[in-house]
């Protein structure tokens, strides 16, 4: 009875383990995120600016709903918004990607705000994130850490008024 009951365990522990594999590999086929960057700060920043590329594989909307790291105190999706000259940060609940789409959180725009940092992160550190879907999806990321300048990267297509 006692050797059954070891070989029911190792069965049950080695079908939860392919089916996290599944789950793994299932989500990097459904969501890819790339350029994942994190804006260098001073040693004494309470906050920092992190950016990144998400596109959508599936053939479902996803929405992103959160992401997480043990870097940082805590982590806002935010989008910067201009009115009559002045810039200001709103605070977004979730971000929609639909079926086959993508999203661009970029300087001046949708970024994370990277709250209490653990500690001082300098260019070419890693960090790794993990972002959590509403349909309960999760995709670990590493970022880099990058000296990042506020503004927009030029755009080719406002050279020229
Ligand atoms: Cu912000």
């Amino acid at each position: 009875m006692k050797m059954n009951a070891r070989i029911f365990t190792t069965s049950v522990l080695a079908i939860f383990l392919l089916l996290c594999q599944f789950q793994a590999s299932a989500a990097a086929e459904t969501v890819m995120i790339s350029n994942l960057r994190v804006k260098e700060a001073p040693p004494a920043a309470t906050a920092t600016a992190g950016y990144f590329s998400l596109h959508n594989h599936g053939s479902a909307e996803i929405e992103l709903t959160s992401v997480t790291s043990t870097s940082f105190g805590g982590i806002e999706l935010h989008r910067t918004v201009i009115k009559d000259g002045v810039a200001s940060m709103q605070r977004q609940d979730s971000i929609k990607v639909p079926a086959g789409g993508g999203v661009e959180f970029k300087p001046g725009d949708l970024h994370l705000m990277l709250f209490s940092p653990a500690r001082e992160f300098r260019t070419g550190d890693t960090i790794e994130f993990v972002f959590h879907f509403a349909d309960g999806m999760e995709v670990t990321a590493p970022a880099k850490v990058e000296a990042i300048g506020d503004q927009p990267a030029s755009d080719p297509h406002h050279t020229h008024h």
